[in-house]
């Protein structure tokens, strides 16, 4: 079976690429980073979702020798101009919780009307530190201002998705994966693993 490293110490991430890659025709042996010892820490220098997530899978793929998976995601609001964006994880300082950064885009946002968010998540797939195919998802929603739900990771207790008019955190993984950013882009990264002849 083949192996696949996914690049990211990210454990919702990491549960949500687990149960999009492994079903059906796909057959994968999927690996993390806490189960290879990949020798080095990725620096996200990108200035776009797509150029993170292929420092990502080049950088451990090179070090790993495993054809590698990364994942760089984020939210971008509207109306701050695309923000936090690819500084999504890091929009409350280096360290901050979930928790923290939620409670700053609220207040950022306190006195914004117009609420309307993407989530993004740029997939790349490479091998000896070089891409081999890369793909990108992003799903439409709206900023509460207030959390609602207790699932998923990140954001998602303040994202809206308005056709469910539940937020991501009111959803199953299973549900979250019909829709979300990275279920998009992974549906396609499932396509050219099977198309590849990878899984
Ligand atoms: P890795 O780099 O190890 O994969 P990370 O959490 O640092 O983990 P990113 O640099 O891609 O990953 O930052 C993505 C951040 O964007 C993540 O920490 C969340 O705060 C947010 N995010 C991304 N996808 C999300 C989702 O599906 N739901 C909620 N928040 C999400």
């Amino acid at each position: 079976m083949t192996e696949l490293l996914l690049a990211t110490r990210n454990a919702g991430k990491k549960r949500e690429i687990a149960d999009s890659l492994c079903s059906g025709a796909v057959l994968l042996s999927l690996l993390s980073l806490d189960e290879v010892d990949a020798g080095g820490e990725v620096e996200e220098s990108g200035k776009t979702f797509a150029e993170n997530s292929r420092l990502k899978a080049d950088f451990y793929s090179r070090l790993s020798g495993l054809t590698t998976l990364g994942d760089d995601s984020g939210l971008e609001v509207l109306a701050l101009g695309g923000r936090p964006g690819v500084r999504s994880a890091r929009y409350a300082g280096a360290g901050a919780s979930d928790e923290m950064r939620i409670e700053k885009l609220l207040a950022e946002m306190k006195d914004i009307t117009d609420r309307r968010a993407r989530f993004v998540s740029a997939v790349c797939i490479s091998r000896n530190g070089s891409p081999l195919a890369s793909f990108i998802g992003t799903v439409e929603g709206e900023i509460l201002r207030q959390k609602r739900g207790n699932g998923g990771f990140g954001y998602d207790p303040l994202f809206l998705y308005p056709p469910l008019g539940k937020t991501f955190a009111e959803l199953s993984l299973a549900e979250k994966n019909k829709i979300s950013h990275r279920a998009r882009a992974l549906a396609q990264a499932r396509e050219f693993i099977l198309n590849a002849g990878l899984g």
